[in-house]
């Protein structure tokens, strides 16, 4: 890949603290970082990239398997033999200029029978710091790939900003044409011109769930766009769950939930805010890793008040990228606090204060602005987060941003049900992904963006997986986003959303009763524990309604995913939605 890049030096990851030392300084030096004031954030550095660079390109995101059939309708195919052509003209000489790492990382704690490696080749210092906080990286992972029975999945990264001799550096090289691309049958990543996120990180979206998606299917396991947490009864009762929400959600304050007034003696523990790798243990029950080391947590909104474990978690040690930054050599996000500061610069390098946000609508952050924290640096972070065995998962919960029709609970009658209302969920787009804000829009298990193959033979790979166990998890869907008619979210959501996970165990344990509705199980205004909370019945009542109306037109739009996907989707999804019309 050198004789193909050309880069000027080639450097060996290790991990340890004083090479991670070096390259914060030497990104200091190129204008990529500013080192935030120490006192007040120790060990933070802050980033701004270019206004073309700030989220995930679905548009530009390609799956390159042999057949186009094995992609599905839902990705973008090339075939890989001219794909491969055209990256290699790309990355021709690409690197000149630059330092290319080498950076061995491991998804999952390393040495635990379900964590996988790879190497990222990456021109961009900016990911090798970000890694080093999202996954475990360097010599030790070195020392596994050492032992001979491992494979290693290959990730080519360049930002695509060669640097010309006498060149000067830019604080935010990237290309403005870019290629995020995957070869799912030689397990492979090539990733070119964006240093963001998803598109650069490529041991997040792109190894831990595009790539790894195709080998869980291979071999029997799942990869799933899911956060993990263990809650805890005041009695030391512990049951974890995995929740898939898409991208900026609020996957992260789920994760680290701190239960309300009312649930004293109650904890949330956190295993991980993105991403799980699940498996089936000897006993047929479905065990889960958070494949990840840290979180690329959405800055806006975060504060003391909505999530302060994240807040904790990004005290110190953390990256910063895109939010403001305040005077003091601190920083600030829409959302951190009730006043903003009374001016800053903000993720453009702009001054601006509230007055110009009044006048203009500029955001001191942009909307996609994010933090990178170390998971061990959680208040909440489980204690088993790294057991190699991974934590036995009870239920699923799918959900999605939805201002009508969608009840804040219910509860799928049965597995198949459940991969039913997992496969057809729908959710208003977010500035995660670049494109339009707030279209509903199918997106399956939260997958739409990250399954590396056809999303129909994805829904068999669930339907399947149950074959395989013993215990079987109860499935849920939820929705915290639903509006009344003036435009207010009926539920407060945040820590109130414990009652409606308290619920979810409650049925999982078999200790509560719940009421039968065309779309599944709800629960009665008297199951939940309103302990703390004065929420009216007639409320909830609202929150929770199945209109029929509404249902039917909501099944005609899984229709239309249904029909891009008919000729790989297994029977189970044409007989729930028959059976849903039918009770409909
Ligand atoms: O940019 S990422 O893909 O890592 C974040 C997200 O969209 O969930
Ligand atoms: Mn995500």
């Amino acid at each position: 890949m050198a004789d193909l890049t050309k880069p000027a030096a080639i450097h060996w990851v290790d991990g340890s603290p004083e090479e991670y030392e070096n390259l914060c300084a030497q990104m200091v030096a190129t204008g990529t970082f500013i080192k935030l004031n120490q006192n007040l954030w120790p060990g933070c550095y802050y980033a701004r990239s270019t206004p073309d660079d700030v989220a995930r390109v679905e548009d530009r995101t390609f799956i390159c398997s042999l057949s186009k059939d094995n992609a599905g309708p839902t990705n973008n195919w090339e075939n890989p033999y001219t794909m491969r052509k055209k990256l290699k003209e790309l990355f021709k000489g690409c690197m000149q200029g630059r330092t290319m790492y080498v950076l061995a990382f491991s998804m999952g704690p390393i040495g635990s029978p379900m964590s996988r490696i790879g190497v990222e080749l990456t021109d961009s210092p900016y990911v090798v710091a970000n890694m080093r906080i999202m996954s475990r990286i360097g010599l030790a992972v070195f020392k596994e790939i050492d032992k001979d029975y491992t494979r290693v999945v290959p990730c080519l990264h360049s930002v695509g900003s060669p640097i010309a001799p006498g060149q000067k550096d830019e604080p935010w090289p990237c290309n403005r044409e870019k290629y995020i691309v995957h070869f799912p049958e030689t397990r492979e990543i090539w990733s070119y011109g964006s240093g963001y996120g998803g598109n650069a990180l490529l041991g997040k979206k792109c190894f831990a769930l595009r790539i790894a998606s195709n080998i869980a299917r291979d071999e029997g396991w799942m990869a799933e766009h899911m956060l993990i947490v263990g809650v805890e009864s005041p009695q030391g009762e512990k049951t974890y769950l995995a929740a898939a929400f898409p991208s900026a959600c609020g996957k992260t304050n789920l994760a680290m939930l701190i239960p309300p007034k009312g649930f004293e003696g109650w904890k949330v523990w956190t295993v991980g805010d993105d991403i799980a790798w699940i498996r089936p243990d000897r006993h047929g029950c479905l065990r889960a890793i958070n494949p990840e080391a840290g979180f690329f947590g959405v800055a806006p909104g975060t504060s003391v008040k909505t999530n302060p474990n994240a807040m904790a978690a990004l005290a110190r040690n953390t990256i910063f990228t895109n939010v403001a930054l305040t005077p003091d050599g601190g920083v600030w996000w829409e959302g951190m606090t009730d006043t903003p500061p009374g001016k800053c610069l903000d993720w453009q390098g702009r001054s601006w204060n509230p007055e110009i946000a009044r006048q203009t609508g500029i955001k001191a952050a942009h909307p996609n602005a994010r933090f990178t924290a170390p998971a061990s640096q959680c208040p909440t972070i489980d204690p088993a987060w790294e057991d190699p065995e991974g934590v036995p998962i009870s239920a699923f919960i799918f959900g999605g941003r939805r201002a009508s029709a969608i009840p804040l609970v219910y509860q799928a009658f049965n597995w198949s049900a459940g991969v039913y209302i997992g496969a057809t969920m729908g959710s208003e787009t977010t500035a995660a992904a670049v494109g339009a804000v707030g279209k509903v829009r199918r997106d399956p298990m939260a997958m739409l963006p990250f399954c590396g193959y056809h999303m129909g033979d994805y829904f068999r790979h669930w339907i399947k997986m149950q074959r395989t166990l013993k215990v079987t998890p109860r499935v849920f869907h939820v929705n915290w986003f639903r509006k009344d008619d003036e435009g207010k979210f009926l539920w407060p959501g945040f820590s109130e959303n414990m009652r409606v996970l308290k619920w979810i165990i409650d049925r999982v344990h078999g200790r509560t009763q719940a009421r039968e509705t065309p779309i599944g199980w709800i629960p009665h205004y008297e199951s939940l524990d309103w302990n703390g909370l004065d929420f009216p019945a007639e409320k909830f009542d609202q929150l929770q309604e199945v209109d029929r109306a509404a249902w039917r037109a909501e099944v005609m739009e899984h229709e239309q995913l249904f029909i891009d996907l008919h000729d790989h989707l297994p029977p189970e999804m044409i007989y729930e939605r028959e059976l849903l019309i039918c009770r409909l």
